[in-house]
């Protein structure tokens, strides 16, 4: 296997820490599910996670967090009335890998067991073809003669943050299938897991023990020969739609064992074939950042949510528990636009899932503060849209106390970056149904929110946006921070156009729409904002200031600030932080902006920006790094781009990010810095950008590549380009429908169907 489709590891590190970075680095999702990379024999306290997406649950006062199922995935060994596992027994080798080209993930272990040698394969997929299925094929050797005891079936011991979350647990057996249901402990909600295995040896019984759901399989092993057994396990929610989950995943795994491992594995990779397809970059000449960047696109198209769930992305996408399982602004701005522009079907679903929750942003806009109007989006988002996110969402590690935080209340950029996503969807599709599917009603309750947040300066003439938090986490209760204003007035001036499109394209479903959210009366004032928000512009030097009065704040370093921490883990914003009376920032911010709005800025104002931020930024957070990268290839410094664009790409394949802030645990994987490293790979040193008349390519390739190659979906019409130095070459699929118009360097082209295109 090449090893730029895959990450191995050739050692079992037997510490807590290690095996739960482990976990993340080689889990494996599907969308529906992600299985944490454990080994087989495992439990809850080596964070053993299959979380579900979109349900969720509570328990008490604590977070409500996602629902991980029972672990279908179970199986250990006794060697001669010896426990085997890689916790207890002497290892004398252990491998293992995960395919990034099939997410397959595999591993060997080598034991010595009283004197005996037993090796154990097993290899593990979710299927990326039937959604709600695991499939495991499970292999052991012995040396010598041995008297081996598998336990396999599903472990109803589960890894929980902050549960227990499933309730009135029972373990059946069903004519062999092993099923585990039961209920969420909130809402009732019933979550099934059915298993089955397929084994040709041994003496098999079932056995409920130490809360696991069993077959015991008890065998005599033969010297040198190896026993197979595959297992198959399904796990359904009420959120299917299905009469009983019960009944579906007995079914699903019935179906599963009868169509056999190797055509489950054949449907499986057939999907995805067609994910790389559509989805691949290649990197030549620096096998490093290929690697890297490729694991990250993994990374996204294993949590892409299952067609037709209306599901998102959470910021730690399916990892476990973490941030309670929700949906950031990370979705919209960092993970989004790789998907619209190679995977538009599973963008929709992103879209689709602020849809759904509009009501929820509705709730929250009429009871947060003061009150207001319009959808105001959780900055915590779960399956309802209510706001997960709390007022005390960090604790102190000094003190033991949570602190109080600004997130939920003040990150009001949240709803106009769900805007934004909405209508690029839009514009770079032409699918104009998710507009009328309730598309638009997000966009006119999003202006509604920011138009009744604004506080109009008779003074000044001019619409501010006060009392906010931008992008930058250490300074709350800002005014006009600069993102934050530029995202209200794209979100009017984005009402604005859709307005105008909905009038003239739909005029009825355009009355009914004002008609339903009452709104005729309002539009009016989104013109009016639109033109009268006040924008930061940069000073005498070019610099735009973060939000008023910034400047003011105390010019710190970084270095000097942190030596004044007294924990490592110590939260540096909230109301008496370090960052505060400093100008410090946790992340990329202005230079966010810039990037968001790149036409509105020209090279030089970039270059002072990234300039003047740059070393006042924490990078605290990990969005924030594809920002500065991104930035830094528009001016022109690839050297910087590429530091950035490394950190971004690496983060979760080095696995070396920090996992508490303030008393919270959050170590899990990163899909915001995952969706960044495709953006710094692609609009960044490919210089892409695209809007509803043009892909517009600008190559600014790596002095260390020889090619960048990607692939890109524009209108519905699918195209790979190849830069190479001082050339591009587009290659429109022959099955595409429509030409288009590229501008390569300034040189405008047509790509029609099937129509190479060199450009030198
Ligand atoms: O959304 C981010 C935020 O910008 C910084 N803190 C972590 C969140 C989740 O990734």
């Amino acid at each position: 296997m090449n090893t730029l489709w895959k990450v191995s590891a050739d050692s079992f590190v037997n510490e807590k820490e290690s095996i739960m970075r482990m976990g993340n680095v080689y889990q494996i999702a599907n969308g529906y599910m992600g299985y944490r990379g454990t080994l087989d024999e495992f439990g809850p306290d080596e964070l053993v996670g299959i979380t579900i997406a979109g349900i969720f649950d509570r328990v008490g006062d604590s977070w409500r967090e996602p629902v991980n199922a029972p672990n279908g995935g179970y199986t250990k060994l006794t060697v001669d009335n010896n426990d085997v596992s890689a916790l207890t027994t002497s290892v004398k080798s252990h491998t293992q890998n995960l395919q990034l080209e099939n997410a397959l993930f595999n591993r060997e272990t080598t034991y010595e067991v009283a004197g005996k040698t037993i090796v154990v394969n097993s290899s593990r997929f979710l299927s990326a073809d039937t959604p709600n299925l695991g499939v495991i094929k499970y292999s052991l050797t012995t040396d010598k003669a041995a008297k081996v005891m598998i336990n396999t079936g599903i472990d109803c011991n589960i890894w929980d943050l902050n549960g227990k979350h499933l309730v009135n647990l029972r373990l059946e057996n069903r004519d062999n299938v092993l099923l585990v249901h039961a209920e969420t402990n909130e809402l009732g909600k019933r979550v099934a897991v059915a298993e089955m295995i397929d084994i040709d040896f041994g003496k098999c019984k079932h056995e409920i023990a130490d809360n696991k759901n069993l077959h015991t399989i008890e065998l005599e092993t033969e010297a040198g020969t190896t026993y197979t057994f595959y297992k198959y396990f399904a796990v359904f929610t009420e959120n299917d739609t299905v009469a009983s989950v019960n009944d579906a995943a007995i079914k699903n795994v019935t179906e599963a064992k009868l169509a056999g491992y190797e055509k489950c594995l054949n449907d499986h990779n057939a999907q995805w074939t067609k994910k790389w397809q559509y989805c691949d970059v290649e990197i030549d000449g620096d096998d490093e950042a290929q690697q890297a960047l490729r694991y990250s696109i993994f990374q996204l198209l294993i949590v892409a949510p299952v067609n037709g769930s209306a599901n998102s992305i959470p910021a730690r996408a399916l990892s476990g528990q973490v941030y309670k399982g929700a949906i950031f602004w990370d979705t919209e701005m960092f993970m989004f636009p790789f998907f619209l522009y190679t995977y538009p079907e599973k963008a929709v679903e992103l879209m689709r899932y602020r849809i759904k929750t509009l009501d929820g942003a509705r709730r929250k806009a009429k009871t947060e503060g003061v009150g207001f109007e319009g959808a105001f989006y959780a900055w915590e988002s779960q399956d309802d849209g209510d706001d997960a996110c709390t007022y005390f969402n960090i604790g102190d590690p000094n003190t033991g106390r949570d602190l109080r935080t600004h997130f939920r209340d003040k990150q009001v950029h949240i709803s106009g970056d769900v805007a934004i996503a909405m209508w690029e969807y839009f514009k770079l599709t032409e699918d104009d149904t998710l507009l009328l599917e309730g598309g638009a009603e997000v966009i006119l309750e999003c202006a509604r929110f920011y138009f009744s947040y604004a506080y109009y300066n008779t003074n000044k003439n001019r619409y501010e946006i006060l009392d906010v938090i931008g992008p930058d986490e250490y300074h709350e209760r800002v005014n006009n921070n600069a993102f934050t204003n530029m995202v209200a007035k794209a979100t009017f001036e984005i009402a604005n156009k859709t307005v105008n499109y909905l009038k003239h394209k739909h005029p009825d479903a355009f009355k009914t729409l004002i008609q339903k959210i009452n709104i005729s009366g309002e539009l009016h004032r989104f013109v009016e904002a639109e033109k009268l928000i006040y924008i930061p512009e940069p000073n005498n030097e070019g610099v735009i200031e973060q939000f008023d009065a910034y400047f003011k704040l105390k010019d710190t370093s970084i270095k000097e600030l942190k030596a004044t921490m007294i924990h490592p883990n110590e939260y540096l914003g909230a109301g008496q932080g370090l960052a505060v009376p400093t100008k410090v920032i946790k992340q990329a911010d202005v230079v966010m902006m810039l990037n968001m709005f790149k036409t509105r800025y020209s090279k030089e104002i970039k270059k002072v920006n990234w300039q003047y931020y740059e070393p006042r930024t924490e990078h605290g957070s990990s969005l924030s790094a594809c920002a500065y990268a991104m930035v830094a290839t528009e001016f022109g410094d690839l050297d910087f781009a590429y530091e950035y664009f490394l950190k971004t790409a690496k983060i979760d394949i080095e696995a070396k990010y920090k996992v508490y802030v303030g008393t919270i645990f959050m170590g899990g994987s990163h899909p915001a810095a995952n969706g960044g490293a495709w953006m710094t790979a692609v609009f960044g040193f490919g210089g892409v950008s695209a809007d509803e008349n043009q892909v517009t390519i600008n190559p600014r390739l790596y002095t260390k590549w020889n090619k960048l190659q990607f692939n890109l979906v524009y209108k519905g019409d699918r195209f790979t380009v190849k830069i190479t130095r001082g050339a591009v070459e587009i290659l429109p699929l022959t099955m595409n429908k429509n030409s288009h118009t590229f501008i390569v360097s300034g040189q405008s082209v047509v790509c029609a169907p099937g129509n190479v295109v060199f450009i030198k």
